[in-house]
């Protein structure tokens, strides 16, 4: 018994730890007299700063008398607090524009994105062919359209979104890529854009190397580890094109994953919007000041569309925090997660999940009664940016207050050519 207290102290860091000698009885005197000295200094030096403080508020009252007196309304400007601070605002972390003020903008019509993971390809070889797509789109029913570099998957792309399709294999598959900057004119690419596979292993310099507008690079790899993995553009300044929408989610599965009722995935990504359809404002990108953080590529998607999941049964969600820069915190409200895999760490009975950028796993749990359950990040800062959805249960009302999906923008493809904003880099 006593050999297994030692153990948990030791494990504990609960051993050799110094102990802090107790006061000698004989400098008890010494040592009230030195407690008294320090109480008056404490009084002595407290005086001595109100004073300071006092002289400084009459210093201040004077100057900006005499500014406001001789010199005009610049000086008095700078001696009001409310004038200064608002003058003080940074242009760079103004509002993003609104859809009211890119009236006349094109852009493409809001589709729900699919959050069912899809199928694994049939196949000894899992070959994808990835392609990239410039176009304007909202990321926010409420703002401006803005353009987004998103990658499409054997065909698949998500116009009026900014998402990007998942890649999705078996643990231990051979794994090829055929990746293409843009076949067509409606894909809109005008600059080099590449691919970085979290789940590979693979030499950068070779394989994540920009490739031109039209051309392609093919490249294969054996997804050794199970996960919920990034992969994104790595094309220079990575956080430009990593904000601007280039990134998605590979999941390997492991083998012997048992099945579930449903099984969904979310990326979470950030948006920081500049100009009515430009790219990601460059200083808002730097100080990780998003206007809107979504959950497949469009604010509040899943409130504006629920996704519908049975009562009772196990319900997987596949989550990857695609960043470019803040953290996620997956939650589901009203329910316990039975068990989490992420980044190959299992656990039972977790209430969140915790994500940097980058990192991806999966969560399953059950809704035990019909009803309505939010799904959040809750880091409420994004949340309250757009990371927020909802899992609807067949039976129970609709969910209260889900505002309509929107109907504006073109169901055509609309590309960054068809908008007057200078594309970067061109
Ligand atoms: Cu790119």
């Amino acid at each position: 018994m006593s050999h297994t207290t030692t153990d948990y102290d030791r494990a504990r860091g609960e051993v050799d730890i110094p102990r802090v000698p107790d006061y000698p009885p004989e400098l008890a005197e010494t040592r009230a007299r030195e407690q008294g000295w320090r109480d008056w200094m404490v009084v002595g030096v407290g005086m001595t700063a109100l004073l300071a403080i006092i002289a400084i508020i009459f210093g201040v009252v004077a100057i900006a008398q005499t500014d406001s007196s001789s010199s005009g309304p610049a000086s008095s400007m700078e001696a009001n607090p409310a004038t200064a601070s608002k003058a003080a605002v940074n242009p760079a972390f103004a509002p993003a524009p609104t859809l009211a003020a890119a009236k006349g903008m094109p852009y493409e019509r809001f589709q729900p994105v699919n959050p069912n993971l899809p199928a694994v390809p049939t196949g000894t070889v899992k070959h994808f062919r990835v392609g990239v797509m410039q176009h304007i789109t909202q990321v926010d029913p409420n703002l401006a359209p803005v353009q987004a570099w998103t990658y499409t998957v054997n065909g698949v792309g998500y116009r009026g979104t900014a998402a990007s399709p998942p890649i999705v294999v078996n643990q231990g598959d051979r794994v090829q890529i055929e990746f293409v900057n843009g076949t067509s004119k409606s894909m809109g690419v005008d600059m080099a854009h590449s691919i970085d596979f979290h789940a590979a292993h693979l030499p950068p310099n070779k394989y994540y190397t920009d490739v031109a507008p039209g051309k392609s690079e093919t490249f294969s790899f054996v997804a050794k580890y199970a996960g919920a993995f990034m992969y994104h553009c790595a094309t220079q300044p990575v956080l430009t094109h990593t904000g601007t929408g280039m990134t998605g989610m590979m999941v390997v599965k492991p083998r012997n994953l048992p099945p579930v009722a449903r099984e969904l995935w979310i990326t979470q990504q950030e948006f920081y919007i500049g100009q009515a359809g430009g790219i990601a404002d460059q200083a808002k990108l730097a100080a990780e000041n998003p206007d809107v953080v979504a959950f497949n590529g469009y604010a509040n998607e899943y409130k504006l569309d629920p996704i519908t999941a049975p009562a009772g049964k196990p319900i997987r969600v596949w989550v990857l925090n695609a960043g470019p820069s803040r953290w996620s915190a997956f939650h589901v409200i009203g329910t316990v997660f039975d068990t989490t895999d992420v980044e190959g760490v299992v656990a039972h009975g977790s209430q969140t999940v915790s994500l940097a950028p980058s990192q991806g796993g999966w969560v399953q749990f059950t809704l035990e009664s019909p009803g309505n359950y939010p799904f959040v990040t809750h880091d409420f800062g994004s949340m309250v940016k757009g990371a927020a959805g909802m899992l609807h249960t067949p039976g129970a009302p609709p969910p209260k207050g889900a505002p309509p999906a929107p109907t504006g923008g073109s169901t055509k493809p609309v590309t960054p050519n068809m908008v007057h904003v200078t594309a970067m880099g061109s």
